[in-house]
């Protein structure tokens, strides 16, 4: 698989974060509403981190993870799918970088580009920030074929620091569900 893969499949790689309500539900039914679609299975999820506000500090604490995808939707049409689920799940867009229930950000999609008012392949942003990069390293293997496991592991490495980022919970999906696949 990669950019120019003819499969109906693509591996999509989404961060999730969450800072208002119980936080903690909220992204498993995000992961639920995921994986109910009926062109998205939810392959993959991270554990749970909670994390210090970064961008803009005097609000609650997050819970972030990452989830690997498998779909058949294009990259577009998957992130409509995302935004129907924050919207769902009560996010109302207020304060820029403010507190949100659920937050969707499409990071990786079988390493393809796109830069378009719409939508940003890979995510620009995504190498900056600890809160996205130490749950997905917990998802992305060494197999990983599109070069995500390489920009992972040398973005982690130049952070900074991996400080504010604490392990909230282990989460093994699938939880109890199952019903997705067929
Ligand atoms: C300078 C200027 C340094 C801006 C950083 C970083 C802005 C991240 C926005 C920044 C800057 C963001 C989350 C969050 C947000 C989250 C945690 C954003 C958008 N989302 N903090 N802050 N987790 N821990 O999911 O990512 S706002
Ligand atoms: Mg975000
Ligand atoms: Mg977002």
């Amino acid at each position: 698989m990669n950019a120019h893969s003819t499969s109906e499949f693509s591996e999509a790689y989404i961060a999730l974060g969450a800072n208002l309500g119980d936080r903690e539900q909220t992204l498993l039914e995000a992961l639920n509403l995921l994986d109910e679609h009926p062109q998205i299975k939810v392959l993959r999820g991270s554990a749970l981190y909670e994390t210090e506000p970064v961008g803009y500090v005097d609000q609650p604490a997050f819970l972030n993870m990452a989830v690997a995808l498998q779909t058949s939707l294009q990259p577009e049409q998957l992130l409509t799918a995302m935004l129907e689920i924050e919207n769902r799940l009560g996010r109302v867009r207020d304060v820029r970088w403010g507190p949100r229930t659920v937050d969707l950000d499409l990071l990786w999609v079988n390493g393809e580009t796109r830069d378009t008012e719409l939508l940003q392949l890979p995510h620009p942003r995504m190498g900056e920030r600890a809160f996205v990069l130490v749950p997905l390293s917990d998802i992305v293997s060494e197999g990983e074929t599109t070069g995500l496991y390489d920009v992972v592991h040398a973005s982690l490495s130049a952070l900074d620091g991996k400080g504010g980022i604490r392990l909230w919970k282990t989460c093994n999906w699938p939880i109890a569900s199952g019903h997705s696949g067929s």
